[in-house]
């Protein structure tokens, strides 16, 4: 019998590259969107249009339990993958109540319908890096106290302590992943690599003449969304459940991902980017590098990407994308926006 698998988020960046890991093992993939998204399936699943007639989607919302219980009631799932939430840090500075409400309570109705309706059900919290915030020690590992620095690094640790108290206090198989940022071709516009990647794209054909960024000195450990849905799979076929840190365990600048990425154009970065101190957060995270020898080890887990491949394939990416928007009908763009950050 194939495996019985469940994403929510399964629209978004991480969700997608799951989606089509999983179902390369021979999984049936489940997914939760909002019922929104079902109505618009042309915008919403852009990320999952040439898997959609492999996957089964249930419409629930994370902010209500019973739409949440409702889906669990009809269907026995092996592994649960919590991935659904306000993924994006500067957002949650501006709405911290609704990422709160959406990451705290929807992991904490996720675990509790599981634990009534199918309590065997493997469960894995998309913990993050933000975590660690204000890092007391570099680089970080499963041990490293947190420190978060935002809302959402506050929404993240009461869903890793949620997680972890589940797994103590029911004996259910729940692990926390820790991953550090991971990027790739899916990404969300508003996040600092694909703000960088697509307009750099959008420079080189002339379609914009500057890039504006905040805290180009902010240091990231960064990979591949790829590699990291492999380590999600792993985690839960150990025996014994477990917290891990995913990262590549090499940090780079902003400025470092602007200059390669405007170098793959044969620009200069220096010429385009502008310090605009809008997009400075209230809190910044300044550094943050990943130990993730644990997770090598017990997982058998390594990236395989580098981050000269990383920024390559993310500006290759968005020049192509950018070629189809140009010879595209306007209503059927694969290339939404123009990458910049939203008004706060
Ligand atoms: P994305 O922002 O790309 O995707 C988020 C997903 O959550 C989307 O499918 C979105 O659905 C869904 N979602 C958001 N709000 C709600 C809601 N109220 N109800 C139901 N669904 C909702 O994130 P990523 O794929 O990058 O990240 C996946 C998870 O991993 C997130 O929890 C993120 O916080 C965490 N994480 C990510 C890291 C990274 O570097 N990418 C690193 C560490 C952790 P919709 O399409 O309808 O908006
Ligand atoms: P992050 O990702 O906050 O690390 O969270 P983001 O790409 O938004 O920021 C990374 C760093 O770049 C700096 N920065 C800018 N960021 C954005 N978005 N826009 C800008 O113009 C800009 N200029 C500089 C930021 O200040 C920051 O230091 C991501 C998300 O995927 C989370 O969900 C996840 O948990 C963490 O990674 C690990």
């Amino acid at each position: 019998m194939n495996k019985k698998a469940l994403i929510t988020g399964i629209t978004g960046q991480d969700g997608s590259y799951l989606a089509e890991h999983l179902l390369s093992l021979g999984y049936e993939v489940h997914g939760l969107v909002r019922r929104v998204a079902l109505e618009d399936p042309e915008r919403r699943f852009t990320r999952i249009n040439h898997v959609l007639d492999r996957i089964q989607l249930h419409a629930a919302s994370l902010e209500s339990y019973p739409s949440i219980f409702n889906v669990l009631s009809h269907y026995k799932f092996d592994e649960c993958y919590h991935l659904a939430a306000q993924s994006f840090v500067a957002e949650s500075f501006s709405d911290g109540f609704s990422t709160m409400n959406t990451n705290i309570n929807g992991t904490h109705y996720m675990l509790a319908a599981l634990r009534e309706l199918g309590p065997d059900c493997r469960f894995y919290f998309a913990g993050s890096s933000e975590m660690f915030g204000k890092a007391r020690e570099t680089p970080q590992t499963e041990t490293t106290p947190f420190h978060p620095r935002s809302p959402y690094g506050i929404s993240k640790v009461a869903g890793f302590e949620l997680t972890r108290n589940y797994r103590e206090a029911y004996g259910m198989f729940c692990v926390n992943g820790i991953l550090f940022n991971h990027e790739g071709p899916r990404r969300g516009f508003e996040f600092v690599t694909r703000k960088i990647s697509s307009t750099v794209a959008r420079i080189k054909h002339g379609a914009a003449s500057e890039l504006r960024l905040g805290n180009l000195d902010a240091r990231r450990d960064w990979g591949h969304a790829e590699d990291y849905v492999r380590a999600m799979h792993l985690m839960l076929q150990l025996d014994e459940p477990d917290d891990f840190v995913i990262a590549t365990g090499e940090s780079h600048t902003v400025r470092e991902f602007c200059e390669l990425a405007f170098a793959e154009v044969g620009l200069d970065y220096r010429d385009y980017v502008v310090f605009d101190a809008h997009f400075y957060r209230p809190a910044e995270v300044e550094s943050l590098v990943g130990n993730s020898t644990k997770g090598r080890r017990v997982l058998n887990w390594e990236p395989s990407y580098t981050f000269e491949e990383l920024v390559k394939v993310m500006v290759q990416n968005d020049l192509d994308c950018f070629a189809r928007e140009k010879s595209q009908p306007a209503d059927s763009l694969a290339f939404h926006g123009s990458g910049q950050y939203r008004e706060r």
